[in-house]
């Protein structure tokens, strides 16, 4: 099902393009900063299927047989969820699965050993308390994490799009398990963490993970648009854009306060409800690009920055790194290991390219020096990317090991192997309007949310051969 009506989606994709798209992709693409990515492959992800032929150029790395045909079955064929875009489980849970689905709630899947899993309803923002849920384009309840302590503090955190006096925002929230039920989170005990006023619906970033030390990262945007319009990527004295985030939820003794933005919450003492960790990379920065920036407005919340969409990101639980898919702007799709202070480019770079429409244009800083993306692809190959997970299963050995991600419209999905000579790609299969990727808890079995489907898949060793990705 589309998620919004193709009338609207006609109105926006019929705006002139420079570029040619293949047959398959509408010409639009090269335009999406003005179309809702999520939307659209929404709306086109019917008319593909796994067995089809690409009829784009191949993809720009090794076109290599993996060493068995895998492709995606439905993990849960009883259970249908509202446009799914986050698959989550507790920490040291075995048998719940929290789905979150952008239009408002997030399901929880009990009973996975069962014969029958169920669904059941964990949390419910259609109506926030404090203004208007927003899902359009990008927008909408977008991430879910739970902390280390769950089991005890029985504690999660949200981050989802509102309008509050008709204005967009995006927001970090805490919320609570209902004290009589432990499957049911409390919508009205919501404590947020921050609100941001939000300039456009895309570009939201959202996602949301507990690090290995403890922290919660967060992924966010440049704002929105296109061409980071709003000129946010490049600074670090903005708001909360275009990076990875980490903050303390427990405040624990030595870290510090956030400094101001109008947009945290405090308590009636005036203290936020989180902590910046001491040695976050900005704090104490007294230059960002080789140029004097104010103390006092940093955001020192800031893990890595210069990045575009983060839109997915994960932790491989093996090594504790940090893996994030950078959706692009019209010409590269970047998958990036993302480290301590990091810059990744945004918007003087897409993917390892130099970027010329941005508002930085033809005044790139000495002291600018990105990091390379591990991956990058051109648009003959995708236009999103989904980024995935690390495989730490044993169903698949020749997995393990391997970073699994997706392109949300082409529907490739990736792999990439770290050699001694790089990073190398894979085509696995192929799957369109795949919106994030997940753990079965049970086992480390790799799931991807199909937003257009309403699905939850997991990847298997499929038959006959004819079902893989070929290419003309
Ligand atoms: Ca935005």
């Amino acid at each position: 099902m589309p998620i919004f009506p193709v009338a609207r989606w006609r109105s926006r994709v019929d705006r002139p393009c420079m570029l040619k798209r293949p047959s398959l992709v509408p010409a639009c693409l090269d335009c999406r900063r003005w179309i809702p990515f999520l939307g659209i492959f929404a709306a086109l992800a019917p008319h593909f299927s796994s067995a089809e032929t690409l009829t784009s150029a191949p993809p720009p790395f090794a076109q290599t047989t993996p060493s068995a045909v895998y492709t995606l079955e439905d993990a849960f064929p009883a259970l249908q969820f509202d446009q799914p875009v986050a698959i989550v489980s507790a920490p040291g849970e075995k048998q719940r699965l929290f789905i979150v689905e952008k239009t408002g709630r997030i399901q929880l899947v009990s009973g996975l050993d069962g014969p029958s899993p169920q669904k059941q309803l964990f949390l419910d923002l259609s109506n926030p308390r404090d203004g208007k849920l927003e899902t359009s384009s990008e927008c909408g309840v977008l991430g879910l994490a739970f902390p280390p302590d769950f089991a005890k503090s029985k504690r999660c955190f949200v981050y989802y799009s509102l309008r509050i006096d008709g204005k967009l925002n995006q927001r970090l929230s805490q919320f609570l398990l209902k004290s009589n039920d432990p499957n049911r989170a409390d919508a009205a005990g919501e404590q947020p963490l921050w609100t941001q006023p939000d300039p456009a619906d895309n570009h939201n970033g959202g996602d949301l993970h507990f690090g290995p030390d403890g922290y919660l990262y967060i992924s966010v945007g440049d704002g929105g648009a296109g061409d980071d319009h709003f000129d946010n990527a490049r600074f670090i004295t903005k708001g909360f854009f275009a990076g990875i985030l980490r903050i303390d939820v427990d405040k624990r003794p030595g870290n510090l306060s956030p400094n101001p933005h109008p947009g945290i919450a405090h308590d009636p003492s005036g203290a936020a409800f989180y902590a910046v960790p001491a040695d976050n990379p900005f704090v104490g920065a007294t230059t960002y690009h080789g140029s004097p920036v104010d103390q006092d407005a940093v955001r020192t919340e800031y893990w890595a920055t210069g990045l575009r969409n983060p839109w997915r990101f994960s932790f491989d639980p093996a090594t504790g790194r940090l893996f994030a898919g950078d959706v692009g702007q019209n010409t590269y799709e970047e998958v990036d290991i993302i480290t301590k202070g990091g810059d990744y480019g945004w918007s003087y770079r897409e993917g390892t390219h130099p970027f010329t429409n941005g508002p930085g244009r033809d005044r790139v800083p000495s002291g600018f020096k990105p990091i390379d993306p591990i991956f990058d692809y051109s648009h003959s190959a995708g236009i999103c990317v989904i980024g995935g997970v690390v495989y730490r299963g044993q169903s698949f050995p020749d997995l393990r090991g391997l970073y699994i991600f997706t392109d949300f419209g082409t529907g490739l999905v990736m792999t990439l192997r770290e050699t001694k000579a790089g990073w190398v790609a894979e085509t696995l299969t192929r799957e369109p309007g795949v919106s994030g990727l997940g753990y079965d808890p049970r086992n480390g079995d790799v799931l991807f949310a199909n937003i257009g489907q309403g699905k939850i898949k997991r990847l298997k060793h499929g038959e006959p051969p004819s079902a893989s990705v070929r290419y003309r």
